[in-house]
C-alpha cells in the first residue's frame, strides 16, 4: 500500500471544475507549488483543447526543465492520432491517453466499437513510444464497462508495452469493494503499473484510492481540494490524511506535507472557493477538541483523540473551551494561558459559572475569558 505515486491533476481534471480559470501565471505558480510539495507527476490539459492550452503546456515544460526537482510533466489526450501528434511536440515527459469503453460512452459519446478502440490505442501507443515518451492507456468509465472488453484491451496494450494502464471511475459510482475486485483482477492480467482515478459523487474517492492501492495499484490521481468535473476527485490533502495514517514514514520521507495548506489556499483563491470547514487536515476545526472528556485527554496526551499529528502538516491543535460541554481541565489550561494561577477547586467553581452561562446562550472566547478573569480578581479582592 505504501509505495504509491501521485499523478496530480489540478491542472487537468481541476481545470474542468466549474469555477476554474487558470491563466499561465496561475498554472506556473500551481505547478511550482506542486513540485515543491513533491508530487511525482503533474498532469496538464490536452494541448489539443485550445491554442492557449498548448502554449501553456509548452511553458510549463520549460519551467520544469529549469526549476523542478521531482515532478514529471504529463499531458492528457483523447486516444486519437491527431491529439497524440500535438502532445509529443510540447516537451512533456509522457502522455496519458484515454478513451471511453462503457456502452454509455461508446453509444452516446464517441460511437466507436471495441475493435476500433483497440486498433487506435495500439497506433497511438506505438507512436508515443517511438518519441521516447512515457505512455499510459486508460479506459474512461471503467466501472460500467464490460469486464471482458476491459481486460482484453488492457492485456493487449500491456503486451505491446505501456508504462501504465489506468482505471477511471468517471461517474463516481464505484464502491471500495468493487474497486478492490477490479484492480485485483487487473493486477493478475497486466505487468505494467496501474493508475487509478476516482470521482467523488458518492463520497468514496479517498476510500477507493486506498482500496486500489491495497489491491495492487501504483499511481493515484488527485487534485488540490479535489476540484474537477461535478464535485471532483480524490483530494490531494485527503489522500495525504489517509496515507499518513497508513505509513507515516513513507509519506513524510517523500512529500513536503507542510506545504499542503499553502497550496490549498492558493488554489482556493484562484478558483474562488472557501476551504470547507471539515476539510482533511486544513479545515478550521480539523484539530479542534471540544467535549470536556476529549479536552482533558488531549491535554494529557494528544494521541488519545488524534490519529494525525497536526505538527506534521505545520498545523496546530486547539482545545475548545467556550461551551457548555467544556470541563475544568480545558478551563485550567486556558487560565494558564492567561497567566491566572488558581487551585483545582477554584477552577472547578469557575468552570461551573462558564457552563451555567453557556447553558443560556452561545458563548465566545471573550465571554469565557471575562468570566475567568472576573472570577480570579474576585478571589483576590476577597483576600484583601
Ligand atoms: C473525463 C476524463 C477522466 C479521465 C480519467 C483518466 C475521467 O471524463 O473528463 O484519464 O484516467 O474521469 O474518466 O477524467
Ligand atoms: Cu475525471
Amino acid at each position: 500500500v505504501s509505495r504509491f505515486k501521485i499523478i496530480e491533476s489540478t491542472l487537468r481534471e481541476g481545470e474542468q471544475f466549474a469555477n476554474a480559470y487558470f491563466d499561465l501565471e496561475a498554472k506556473m505558480k500551481i505547478a511550482q507549488a506542486l513540485d515543491d510539495f513533491g508530487v511525482d507527476y503533474i498532469e496538464l490539459t490536452s494541448p489539443a483543447a485550445s491554442e492557449q492550452s498548448r502554449l501553456d503546456c509548452e511553458a510549463i515544460c520549460r519551467l520544469k526543465n529549469e526549476k523542478f526537482k521531482t515532478a514529471k510533466i504529463l499531458t492528457h489526450v483523447r486516444c486519437h492520432m491527431d491529439d497524440a501528434r500535438i502532445a509529443v511536440e510540447t516537451g512533456v515527459d509522457g502522455v496519458d491517453v484515454v478513451i471511453g469503453t462503457s456502452s454509455y460512452l461508446r453509444e452516446h459519446s464517441h460511437g466507436k466499437d471495441m475493435t476500433y478502440i483497440k486498433n487506435t490505442a495500439i497506433e497511438v501507443i506505438e507512436f508515443v513510444k517511438s518519441k521516447g515518451l512515457e505512455i499510459r492507456f486508460s479506459s474512461e468509465d471503467s466501472f460500467r464497462s464490460d469486464l471482458v472488453d476491459l481486460l482484453s484491451i488492457y492485456s493487449a496494450v500491456d503486451k505491446i508495452g505501456v508504462n501504465r494502464v489506468g482505471i477511471a471511475d468517471t461517474v463516481g459510482c464505484a464502491s471500495p469493494r468493487q474497486v478492490y475486485d477490479l484492480v485485483r483482477t487487473l493486477r493478475g492480467v497486466v505487468h505494467c503499473d496501474i493508475e487509478t482515478h476516482f470521482h467523488n459523487d458518492s463520497g468514496c474517492a479517498i476510500a477507493n484510492a486506498y482500496c486500489a492501492l491495497e489491491a495492487g495499484a501504483t499511481h493515484i490521481d488527485t487534485s488540490v481540494l479535489g476540484i474537477g468535473e461535478r464535485n471532483g476527485i480524490t483530494p490531494l490533502g485527503g489522500l495525504m490524511a489517509r496515507m499518513i495514517v497508513a505509513d507515516r514514514d513513507y509519506v513524510l520521507s517523500k512529500y513536503n506535507v507542510k506545504k499542503l495548506k499553502e497550496i490549498e489556499d492558493m488554489v482556493a483563491d484562484y478558483v474562488e472557493v472557501n476551504i470547507p470547514f471539515n476539510n482533511y487536515i486544513t479545515g478550521f476545526c480539523a484539530f479542534t477538541h471540544k467535549a470536556g472528556i476529549h479536552a482533558k485527554a488531549i491535554l494529557n496526551n494528544p494521541s488519545t483523540y488524534e490519529i494525525i499529528n497536526p505538527a506534521d502538516f505545520g498545523m496546530s491543535r486547539y482545545v475548545h473551551f467556550a461551551s457548555r460541554l467544556t470541563g475544568w481541565n480545558a478551563i485550567k489550561s486556558r487560565a494558564d494561558q492567561l497567566d491566572l494561577q488558581m487551585t483545582d477547586a477554584q477552577i472547578k467553581l469557575c468552570t461551573a459559572k462558564i457552563k451555567a452561562l453557556a447553558d443560556v446562550r452561545k458563548i465566545a472566547i471573550d465571554d469565557t475569558d471575562s468570566i475567568i478573569r472576573a472570577f480570579y480578581h474576585n478571589l483576590h479582592s476577597q483576600e484583601e
